[in-house]
């Protein structure tokens, strides 16, 4: 066992050697029109990112292994230990998301094991880094995939036949059918830590670096199909239509409103129209809702407020409109004690949050924790998320005292 501040780490060497780590994958995937970046599931960025994360896995001596899901993992100790210390998050990105979101578990799980390496440390128990595929669900459309076939929560035939807009299937990306649940990997995990960068901007108020994440607000997706009638944008009169792009701005509007009453949060970001041109009446209209709440029964309220005003609308436009719940994840309550130690450890504090992570997948599988790291302007998915590099050290040395502590006997 060591002491404390053997992990205090000197700043300056953290804080290089995360520069001289992030600086290496910076440019991967990254837009330079925008600074944004596109790092889809098996697309060319987020594999020279699964090379990266095998080089330095290699660096480490840690052998890398897959699960047969498109997740890898890279191992420090004993390959028999059924006590591993799991750590790590994903490499993807929403379209145009930002740098932080996900690589920065990685990037910091790998320096955690450079730090305790440096202070002399030899955990009693395995330390693996983890890299999840598809924890945004930017491709394939359903979230936190790849921790979710591997947990058993989604079946491999649903991951499968999960296709991107080129009709692209998952099983042909993965380049195999997915292998499904593996509880012979996960009994051999103790616990699991997931570091990511704060989105939102709670740190900055409590003027702390880390935090130490207590729950996941429930949250999900739902499409809505809205059909009407093509027809010519020029000869139809307006009172002859049945147009389903009013449908949808009604039910947009309605979702603001309703999660407004409620304090919860409504968003309809991605929206496909058909035959999407200029002079012609659409004849289908789908918007994905993403909704989240602090209570599961808020939410349960707010999506069905949306379904039933969409409805009603659709009857005024003679339009159709169908709901499909594409992904739901319940409340997240992280493990508690295991929260509270980690909190007392660091002397940090505590915060929920209401953006998904593979931590909420495995929560239900193991002991489970999240750290965060102070995002300035709380921004994310977006290219303005940011973190700054000695915030980003502090979250390296933070992670490797808790590994330390957890991957003690
Ligand atoms: O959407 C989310 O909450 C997460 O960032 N994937
Ligand atoms: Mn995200
Ligand atoms: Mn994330
Ligand atoms: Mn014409």
């Amino acid at each position: 066992m060591f002491t404390k501040n053997a992990l205090q780490g000197t700043p300056a060497t953290t804080t290089t050697r995360f520069r001289d780590l992030w600086d290496e994958i910076a440019p991967i995937g990254r837009d330079a029109r925008t600074g944004g970046y596109l790092r889809y599931a098996f697309g060319e960025p987020e594999r020279r990112l699964r090379e990266w994360f095998r080089t330095q896995a290699e660096r480490r001596g840690m052998p890398v292994t897959g699960d047969g899901n498109g997740n890898l993992f890279a191992r420090w100790g004993d390959p028999d230990a059924t006590d591993a210390v799991l750590t790590g998050s994903h490499f993807d990105s929403v379209p145009q998301g930002g740098a932080y979101d996900g690589p920065l578990g990685i990037v910091s799980a790998f320096l955690a094991v450079d730090e305790l390496r440096a202070a002399g440390v030899a955990p009693d128990r395995p330390i693996v880094v983890g890299a999840f595929v598809e924890e945004e669900g930017a491709r394939f459309g359903v979230p936190c995939l790849g921790s979710r076939l591997l947990t058993g929560a989604l079946t491999p035939e649903r991951a499968a036949g999960l296709r991107d807009t080129d009709g692209v299937a998952f099983a042909e990306a993965l380049g195999d059918r997915p292998a499904g649940a593996r509880p012979d990997l996960l009994a051999g995990f103790a616990a699991f830590l997931e570091l990511h960068v704060e989105q939102g901007r709670a740190l900055v108020d409590l003027d702390a670096p880390v935090a130490v994440a207590t729950a996941i607000w429930p949250h999900g997706r739902w499409r809505f199909d809205i059909t009407g009638e093509p027809n010519h944008a020029g000869t139809t009169r307006m009172a002859d239509r049945r147009d389903p792009m009013l449908t949808y701005a009604f039910t947009v509007l309605a979702a603001n409103k309703e999660a407004r009453l409620r304090g919860a949060h409504a968003t309809v970001g991605r929206i496909s129209v058909e035959p999407n041109a200029t002079n012609a009446v659409p004849s289908r209209v789908t918007g994905w809702l993403d909704a989240r709440a602090a209570e599961e029964g808020t939410l349960a309220e707010l999506v069905e407020a949306v379904r039933a005003k969409a409805v009603e609308r659709a009857r005024r436009d003679g339009t159709e409109v169908s709901v499909t719940e594409e992904s739901a994840t319940p409340l997240v309550g992280f493990d508690a004690s295991l929260g509270g130690r980690l909190a007392t450890l660091l002397d940090a504090p505590t915060l929920p949050t209401a953006a998904g992570h593979d931590a909420g997948v495995l929560a239900g599988h193991l002991p489970t924790a999240m750290l965060f790291v102070r995002n300035p302007t709380g921004v994310s998915h977006s290219p303005a998320e940011s973190a700054t590099d000695a915030d980003c050290a502090a979250g390296v040395t933070a992670l490797a005292r808790v590994l330390a502590e957890l991957a003690a006997d």
